[in-house]
């Protein structure tokens, strides 16, 4: 698959890249997948579908109508080995250091690229990572680079974690998480008792910080659609409030962030709508972010 254009997200008129304020970049990465598979259509479709947005945000009150301005990357193509493929989105990314990137994948894996692309130093970042699966594992099916892996090697970087609704990991997973002060998880079971807790966390994050969302985090009632679905995950007003206390939380700045694993499906109906919608709020909760910090 060759680069090639794609619809704007939310259908905006196309503003120059060195004139967006943030840019979305479609991922469609599809590699390593275990169960599942379709994540290497769901950029087309999440853009397809985010024609259907109203572009008011009733809550932030945010419009795209006009600010911010977003600018819509061509679709990165096939490059060969997944190397290849993390090290063309660390290309692509490292000159929009002065933006907001936004990354709809494809598979989990796209995360690698992204942080290579926009920080020189990992010890120096902290990742918050809605997730139903640690992905901490240190090889998954014979392979070191994978959906996975993904969090393992960027903790191995020296990357900060935030894991919030796992309910799927490994024994040697949980022994890792529990035992390194650099990894903090908030498992699905959980979220009720330590909620405060958590929100104290992220809002406390200080310096450079990623949001990964891997959408089988959610429960399976808000995002059904996905290659590893696990029951009890988060509603969708508790990923609003996690997202809003990081995106707006002064003492710390959002970098990026990613959409992952999401697999379009006709059945139920309304799927990639929700995925779209996830897309235009981490926007909407950035734009509120940026005015709070411009405003100190
Ligand atoms: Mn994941």
């Amino acid at each position: 698959m060759a680069s090639r254009d794609c619809r704007p997200f939310l259908d905006l008129p196309p503003c120059p890249v060195e004139a967006a304020d943030a840019v979305i970049l479609p991922l469609p990465l599809e590699k390593t997948i275990s169960y599942g598979g379709g994540t290497v259509r769901a950029p087309e479709a999440i853009l397809e579908a985010s024609r259907q947005i109203e572009l008011f945000d009733e809550e932030t009150l945010v419009d795209f109508a006009g600010s911010p301005k977003l600018h819509t990357m061509s679709l990165l193509g096939d490059e060969g080995s997944l190397e290849n493929y993390l090290a063309a989105i660390g290309r692509c990314v490292a000159p929009l250091r002065d933006k907001f990137v936004l990354a709809v994948g494809g598979e989990h894996t796209i995360t690698c690229g992204m942080v290579s692309g926009l920080i020189d130093d990992p010890t120096e970042l902290t990742i918050v990572q809605i997730d139903a699966h640690a992905d901490l594992i240190d090889e998954l099916d014979g392979r070191w680079l994978s959906h996975g892996t993904v969090m393992r090697r960027l903790w191995e970087r020296g990357c900060r974690l935030v894991q919030i609704g796992v309910r799927s990991l490994s024994r040697s997973e949980y022994d890792l998480a529990a035992a390194d002060e650099r990894i903090v998880t908030f498992y699905a079971h959980q979220l009720t008792p330590r909620w405060e807790e958590l929100l104290a966390v992220l809002g406390s994050l200080r310096g450079s910080v990623y949001l990964s969302v891997d959408v089988d985090g959610l429960d399976p009632a808000v995002i059904p659609s996905t290659g590893t679905p696990q029951p009890g995950g988060l509603s969708w007003g508790q990923t609003m409030q996690i997202v809003r206390t990081v995106a707006t939380n002064s003492t710390c700045r959002l970098i990026g962030a990613d959409i992952v694993e999401f697999v379009p499906s006709l059945r139920p109906p309304g799927c990639d709508l929700t995925a779209a919608r996830l897309v235009m709020k981490i926007l909407a909760f950035w734009t509120v972010g940026r005015s709070i910090r411009l405003s100190d």
